[in-house]
């Protein structure tokens, strides 16, 4: 009988020194690895999980990925509008609410023509419907989403640039933002995007810069500026901070219990920001085998999905790891990991 978890909400996911109070969270492999004693996180379940599981050396399971399954809109939205992830993004988005008439974008800077652009002009400009991740740096949540908006290769245009303009700046209202090389921006082709899947932002509020192969700091949110710049030395573009390298997650929610003969559909994603990952790996004797499977067939600009159907052939309590390897040969500072009972 296949019987399948439930999927966890991505927002649920947290990173290493967040406390959860289920199980499905990230830590560091090497704490898996070692029974948990040396788990740099608080969160108590990776002390409880290091006791004693059934180990199953080798694990043995069919393996699939695709690359083409989104992320619903609803949750692209609220990604990192949860407590787990106020690191990364304002609580809850809490941006003034702008109507949708009084939503506008100052384009400036060094520039020939200065201007303001109304969402409501936006919107009809020629759209730009892509499908893109959404990747945050500084902890495990990652979403694909196809997003549509303007290039803002066209709203530069408009404004014409500078001589030696060499930096771009996408600021909200309260001036967060982040330079960025204009050339990066404009070889990525990034967006500005006001719909995810077929729904818009909420009150005409949320604007977002999408930028392919770029963690999700860079994506400002409600827009109110983009400025145009010669900076002395051109910004670097940062990527993920080491912890959150080949990022993995298993995105089934906990707690069911299957019978011995049941097929356990697992399902998660794998994603390194642009650096191909070539294969997922899974444990099931914490950490002391893993088995690999390839996918170095992937394409990089979008995730990797991926699903894993275990058979289990013995009652018991286990926990499966997972952890992916990308081409430059990083492995998963933190592992995904997923405990789960297995009755006769
Ligand atoms: N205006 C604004 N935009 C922002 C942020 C912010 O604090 N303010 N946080 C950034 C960070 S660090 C992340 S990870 C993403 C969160 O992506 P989301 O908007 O899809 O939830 O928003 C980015 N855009
Ligand atoms: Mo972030």
């Amino acid at each position: 009988m296949k019987r399948s978890f439930g999927l966890k909400v991505l927002g649920c996911t947290v990173g290493a020194g967040m406390v959860i109070g289920g199980i499905g969270a990230t830590m560091p492999v090497a704490a898996l690895a070692q029974g948990g004693d040396k788990a740099e996180g608080p969160i108590d379940v990776w002390q409880r999980a290091a006791v004693d599981y059934d180990k199953v050396a080798n694990v043995q399971g069919g393996f699939t990925f695709t690359q083409d399954t989104l992320t619903p809109a609803d949750e692209v939205f609220n990604l990192f509008g949860t407590a787990a992830t106020t690191i990364c993004a304002k609580p809850g988005y809490a941006f003034d609410q702008v109507t949708h008439e009084d939503y506008y974008i100052n384009v400036g800077g060094n520039v020939e023509q200065v201007y303001s652009i109304g969402l409501d002009e936006i919107e009809r400009m020629e759209a730009e419907r892509k499908e893109m991740r959404c990747t945050c740096g500084m902890s495990p949540s990652v979403a694909m989403a196809s997003v549509t908006g303007v290039k803002v290769s066209d709203l530069v245009e408009m404004a014409g640039v500078g001589p030696e303009v060499n930096t771009i700046t996408f600021k909200d209202k309260e001036g967060y933002g982040l330079p960025m090389p204009l050339s990066y921006v404009m070889d990525k082709e990034a967006l500005l995007v006001y719909q995810i899947g077929d729904k818009a932002f909420s009150d005409g509020e949320r604007v977002q810069v999408w930028i392919p192969d770029t963690v999700a700091k860079y994506f400002t949110r409600a827009v109110a500026d983009i400025e145009l710049s010669v900076s002395e030395e051109v910004p670097e573009v940062e990527g993920p901070d080491e912890e959150y390298r080949a990022k993995v997650n298993i995105l089934n929610t906990v707690g069911d219990t299957f019978k011995v003969g049941d097929l356990i559909a697992f399902e998660g994603y794998a994603d390194d920001c642009g650096t191909q990952v070539t294969a997922v790996e899974f444990s099931m004797d914490g950490g002391e085998t893993w088995t690999s499977f390839d996918t170095s067939s992937s394409n990089t600009e979008d995730w990797v999905y991926w699903h894993f159907d275990y058979v289990p052939e013995a009652a018991g309590t286990y926990k499966l790891d997972v952890r992916a390897v990308t081409e430059d040969g990083t492995v998963s500072p933190l592992a995904s990991s997923t405990v789960f009972e297995v009755e006769e």
